[in-house]
C-alpha cells in the first residue's frame, strides 16, 4: 500500500522551486485523499490521464499534475491512448507505447486501470483507414475479423483492466438511433453484440460497460430512450454486459441550455437509472466534470455553483448501491477538453475540475470528498 502523504511530501519537496506546483500539493497533505474516502465505501475513484505528463516527467507542470494524480487517485483511464486512432495506425499494426506509459505509471502507483474504449462506435472517431477500408467480397466476415483481432489483442495487452468501456457512444444523441460506421455497414449492428462477446472471452474477469453521455437535462429524452432500447436488446439477446457507464459531463451543457436539474427531469432521470438497474446492470460514473460555460465570470461564484451542482449530482448517483466507480475526466482546469470546446461568451478559461489551473484544490474537490463521505458503503467491484 502506497503512503500517499509521504508521496505528496516528496513531490512537494521536489517541486518546491515550482510556482505552479507548490501550493496545491501542500494544501492536500492533511486531508484523506478522494481515493481513500471512496474506497471506504467500496467505490473506485480515479481520473482520466493523457500520456503527456507521464512522458514529460521532470518538467514542472507534469510533476505538479502527477502529484495531484498520485495523491488523489486509486485508478486511471487513458484519456485518448486506447482509442483506435491512437492504437491502430493501419489494419495490421498496433502502437501501444503511449497507453503502456500510463498503464505502467498506474502499476507503479498501485492504481487500478479502466479501459476506454474497445470501440467508439461513431464514424467521427474512427481512424480514416478503417472508415475507408476495403472489406472485400465477404464484408461481414472481414469486419468481424478486424474487430475481433483488435479486441483480443488490446485485452491481451492490458489484462489488468478491471472495467472496459466495450462500446462508447453508439446512440445518436439527437435521434436515439444507432450510429452507422464502416463496420456496421459491413456486418450490421451485430458489431455491438460481437464486441461484447469477444470482450468477455478476451477479458473474462473485467466488468463490461456500455458508456454514453445521456443525462437528465432537457433535450436528452431521445438519447436516454435510445440507450435504454440498446441495453434492453443486449439483455434480451444474452449479450454479456455488466454495467452502464454514465459519463457525467454535467453542468451548463454544450449548448446554451440551463442546467435544468428540476424535479420533473430528476424524476425522469431516476426512472432511467431504475430501468438500468432493473436490467441487473451496475452503474459507473466514467467521465465526471462540471461545465461552467454559462456561469458568471466571478471565479468564486463559479466555483461555488460548480461544487453545489457536483455535490447534488454525486449524492443522487451515490444513492444507488449499484454505482461502484467514479472517474473524473481530468483533475485540473489546466488540462481539460472543455477549454477547447464551446468557449464562454466572456472568453475566460473554464473551471470544471476539482483542482484549478495552478493545481490548487477547489470547492468541487471538497464537494466530492463530502459526497464520498456521505455515501453508504457498497460491495466493491474488485
Ligand atoms: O477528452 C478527450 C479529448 O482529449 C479528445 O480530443 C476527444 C476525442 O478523442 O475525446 C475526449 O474524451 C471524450 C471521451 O473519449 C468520450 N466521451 C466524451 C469525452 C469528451 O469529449
Amino acid at each position: 500500500m502506497i503512503d500517499r502523504r509521504a508521496l505528496l511530501a516528496t513531490a512537494a519537496a521536489a517541486l518546491s522551486t515550482s510556482a505552479v506546483a507548490g501550493t496545491a500539493v501542500r494544501g492536500q497533505t492533511a486531508e484523506p485523499s478522494l481515493h481513500a474516502l471512496a474506497t471506504q465505501k467500496g467505490i473506485i475513484f480515479g481520473s482520466a490521464l493523457p500520456a503527456a505528463p507521464v512522458l514529460n516527467r521532470g518538467t514542472a507542470d507534469a510533476d505538479a499534475w502527477l502529484a495531484v494524480i498520485a495523491a488523489e487517485c486509486g485508478a486511471l483511464v487513458c484519456e485518448n491512448e486506447m482509442k483506435w486512432p491512437a492504437l491502430r495506425p493501419n489494419a495490421t499494426d498496433f502502437t501501444f507505447g503511449r497507453a503502456d506509459a500510463i498503464v505502467d505509471y498506474a502499476a507503479a502507483h498501485n492504481m487500478k486501470m479502466r479501459g476506454h474504449t474497445l470501440l467508439w462506435h461513431h464514424p467521427q472517431w474512427f481512424p480514416d483507414w478503417l472508415t475507408n477500408h476495403d472489406f472485400g467480397s465477404r464484408p461481414a466476415s472481414e469486419a468481424e475479423r478486424i474487430l475481433t483481432a483488435h479486441i483480443r489483442r488490446v485485452c491481451a495487452q492490458y489484462p489488468q483492466v478491471v472495467s472496459w468501456d466495450v462500446i462508447n457512444e453508439t446512440v445518436d444523441a439527437d435521434t436515439g438511433e444507432l450510429r452507422e460506421t464502416s463496420l456496421s455497414k459491413a456486418m450490421g449492428q451485430s458489431v455491438l453484440d460481437v464486441a461484447f462477446h469477444v470482450a468477455r472471452e478476451a477479458a473474462p474477469k473485467a466488468q463490461l460497460v456500455y458508456n454514453d453521455y445521456m443525462s437528465w437535462e432537457a433535450g436528452h429524452e431521445r438519447h436516454r430512450a435510445g440507450v435504454m432500447r440498446l441495453l434492453e436488446g443486449f439483455r434480451a439477446r444474452g449479450v454479456p454486459i455488466d454495467a452502464l457507464g454514465v459519463q457525467s459531463h454535467i453542468g451548463s451543457g454544450n449548448s446554451d441550455d440551463s442546467v435544468g436539474f428540476d424535479t420533473a427531469q430528476e424524476t425522469e432521470w431516476r426512472r432511467f437509472l431504475d430501468q438500468a438497474i432493473g436490467l441487473d446492470l451496475k452503474l459507473a460514473i466514467t467521465e465526471f466534470d462540471v461545465h461552467d460555460k454559462n456561469l458568471p465570470a466571478d471565479p468564486a461564484i463559479r466555483d461555488r455553483e460548480v461544487a453545489a451542482l457536483g455535490r447534488r449530482y454525486l449524492d443522487l448517483m451515490l444513492e444507488y448501491p449499484q454505482l461502484d466507480t467514479v472517474m473524473a475526466w481530468g483533475v485540473s482546469d489546466r488540462h481539460t477538453w472543455l477549454q477547447g470546446r464551446w468557449p464562454r461568451a466572456d472568453g475566460l478559461p473554464k473551471r470544471p475540475n476539482p483542482y484549478d489551473a495552478d493545481y490548487r484544490a477547489k470547492p468541487l474537490r471538497q464537494a466530492m470528498a463530502e459526497a464520498f463521505d456521505a455515501a453508504a458503503p457498497r460491495p466493491p467491484l474488485v
